[in-house]
């Protein structure tokens, strides 16, 4: 339910249970740590093996090129919270709903305090006209949009929310859970959060689901996110089988009938760009990640060469 270090909040059959880390835990993912939602083989007290992911939401860690930071693991659903009051970032959600789709798990857009919405209708139709088939909700802390989420939590799924800081996301858990027992925090005059929750954290909540509340993040840095930005472009693919060549790059070549497109709706040619944007991002850092991945063999060669000269006599 929520990692400190070494040691772990679990959720077992007996209720929770606060338990170290044994040191030699086995069965860690390649990213090196624990993450909440993970399932651990608890024996005498410790946990001592980490159980297979079927999911995981990765970002990549701030300030850190080639590092990559696990959100949240074994989610079935990502909420993509943006904050309603002004209009909605289409571009961030594109790029949230890049990652989310990457981590293995459906992805729902949350438009959060629809009381500040002054036009509920038309940030619907905004945030819907960048979400491909996702379903977008409009919540607030009153209580408008809780009973369809209600209903998407259902069976024993879990979900993990995502979102900048002050989006109201440890509110929405509160209202969902019905009790009080996560911090929130007025955001700050120039509209900023606050960054009150510092911890991701599991909640059982009494209808059946479970959902994972996280610290609000400025930045959301791509890490794996190819297979998602095809998924959440899905509507310029389908332009794209009409392009006379079907290795078409939509740039030059005649006969394309993506450029055609966003030539005549400019809705078309921001989502164009905003593809080729994340794109390049994501091919930025797989060029980063070969060149660690390079260095470190690299490493780990003169090592061993290092190693053999000192055996040999
Ligand atoms: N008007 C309005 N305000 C809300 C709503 N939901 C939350 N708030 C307020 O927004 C502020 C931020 O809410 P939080 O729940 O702390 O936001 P958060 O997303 O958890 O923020 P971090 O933990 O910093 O990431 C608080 O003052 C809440 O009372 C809503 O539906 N409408
Ligand atoms: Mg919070
Ligand atoms: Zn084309």
């Amino acid at each position: 339910m929520r990692v400190d270090g070494r040691v772990v909040n679990v959720l077992t059959d007996a209720g929770q249970e606060r338990v170290p880390l044994s040191a030699t835990v086995s069965g860690i993912p390649d990213d090196g740590t624990i993450a909440t939602g993970d399932w651990l083989v608890i024996e005498d007290g410790i946990a001592v093996r980490v159980l297979p992911r079927r999911s995981q939401l990765m970002r990549r860690a701030a300030g850190v090129a080639t590092s990559g930071q696990v959100v949240a693991a074994n989610i079935d659903l990502v909420f993509v919270t943006v904050a309603l009051g002004v209009p909605p970032r289409l571009r961030r959600i594109e790029r949230a709903l890049a990652m989310a789709w990457s981590s293995g798990a459906a992805p729902v857009v949350l438009l959060t305090k629809s009381d500040l919405s002054a036009d509920i209708e038309a940030d619907l139709r905004a945030a819907r006209s960048v979400s491909g088939g996702t379903e977008v909700i409009a919540v607030n802390a009153s209580g408008a949009g809780l009973a369809r989420l209600r209903e998407i939590l259902l069976e024993g799924l879990v979900a993990v929310l995502i979102g900048p800081s002050g989006t109201g996301k440890s509110t929405l858990v509160n209202r969902l859970s019905g009790n009080e027992a996560l911090a929130t925090a007025e955001v700050r005059a120039d509209g900023k959060g606050r960054h009150t929750t510092t911890h991701r954290e599991l909640i059982e909540l009494p209808g059946g689901g479970l959902i994972i509340d996280t610290p609000g993040t400025r930045e959301l840095g791509l890490w794996d996110a190819g297979a998602g930005i095809d998924e959440v472009f899905g509507d310029l693919t389908e332009v794209a089988a009409q392009c006379r060549f079907r290795n078409c790059k939509h740039e030059r070549e005649p006969g394309c009938a993506v450029r055609a497109a966003a030539a005549d709706d400019p809705t078309v040619l921001a989502r164009l760009e905003s593809k080729r944007k994340l794109e390049r991002e994501q091919e930025r850092l797989d060029a980063a990640k070969d060149m660690r991945a390079q260095a470190e063999r690299r490493r780990e060669l003169r090592r061993r060469t290092r190693a053999m000269r000192q055996q040999s006599p």
